[in-house]
């Protein structure tokens, strides 16, 4: 007998979510559970930095819904969901046991997930850049409050400052360079990560790591990151036929809120994969016309005309050449 009852549930073909941190304060598990509780899915894939171990060495911190997300996580197995791990640099030394199943959940550094619409993704927590990432410590998040603070602060620390001989050092001005170096550091391991795509050839990735949850095309590869349970409660969804879409609940994991973000991926995403299908199949009659049918695209927009639909009639007005 469940305890809730099935029709209240939304139901997803597969779930991502990452950067959860268990075992840290900031952790936002009951939001967290609620989300898991309104959802079903067939595919749930944990996206690394779940349970913080680091954390946990330092300071024991487990609430009792921390527990509750690990017990419903191995849940979703009984209900017909498989559940993969992929571990982050925070859980990182469940990486040795790759391939391995434990109570029903696939641990898997690198899984490569084919979607409803059959494209090809990659799945990895994303912390390997971090290498190659310069400033990769500049993860700051700069809230409302904190900024009053600091303004309040900056005004006092100036006149020490003067008193002491020093020149005027600019709190906004110091902001806006973090802000700047965030956002490189952000389209810095965008970067790096879509050219790992492009070395897999695939034509999407699923990564966690920088808190920063974004559904975005960027070079021909569908860029997806999970978020965070810290800050953003977030989440990377697939529906069943397909379709990707980021979900961003503003702090309170509830899918039918006002204040939960929806952002779909671009269509281009999905019709560059259907443009692309004819080379994968094998040469017959039906590829031969599509095949046709670009090849008269091509000289089309070559010539900068419309090419003319089959069985259209042509009138005078659309037979003008653009
Ligand atoms: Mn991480």
């Amino acid at each position: 007998m469940s305890d809730e009852p099935k029709s209240k549930k939304t139901h997803f073909r597969t779930v991502w979510i990452s950067d959860v941190h268990l075992g840290t304060k900031y952790c936002r598990a009951e939001r967290l559970l609620h989300f898991l509780k309104s959802v079903q899915c067939d595919y749930l894939y944990l996206v690394g930095d779940i349970i913080d171990i680091w954390a946990l060495k330092r300071k024991w911190h487990w609430p009792k819904e921390h527990t509750n997300v690990v017990r419903r996580v191995l849940k979703s197995d009984n209900k017909g969901t498989h559940v993969v791990f992929v571990p982050g640099n925070h859980d990182e030394m469940f990486r040795g046991y790759n391939r391995l199943i434990f109570g029903g959940v696939e641990i898997n550094n690198e899984p490569i997930h084919t979607t409803a619409d059959g494209r090809k993704a990659v799945i990895l927590h994303g912390d390997i850049f971090d290498a190659i990432v310069a400033n990769h410590r500049v993860i700051t998040f700069i809230g409302d409050w904190l900024y009053d603070v600091l303004l309040y602060t900056n005004k006092w620390f100036n006149r020490l400052r003067l008193w002491c001989g020093f020149g005027h050092w600019s709190l906004s001005n110091y902001i806006k360079h973090r802000v700047k170096q965030v956002i490189s550091f952000i389209s810095s391991f965008e970067d790096a990560v879509v050219r790992y795509a492009h070395q897999k050839k695939v034509d999407m990735v699923v990564c966690g790591h920088i808190h920063h949850p974004e559904v975005r095309e960027i070079d021909d590869v569908l860029y997806c990151n999970c978020g965070d349970w810290v800050e953003n409660c977030s989440a990377i969804v697939e529906h069943f036929d397909g379709r990707i879409e980021m979900l961003r609940f503003g702090f309170d994991g509830d899918l039918e809120s006002d204040r939960t973000e929806k952002v779909s991926e671009p269509d281009s995403a999905r019709r560059r994969k259907t443009v692309s299908e004819p080379n994968a199949e094998p040469v017959g009659a039906g590829s031969a016309n599509r095949v046709a049918d670009r090849l008269k695209l091509e000289i089309a927009s070559s010539l900068a005309v419309e090419p003319e639909p089959e069985d259209a009639e042509v009138t005078p007005d659309e037979a003008v050449v653009s």
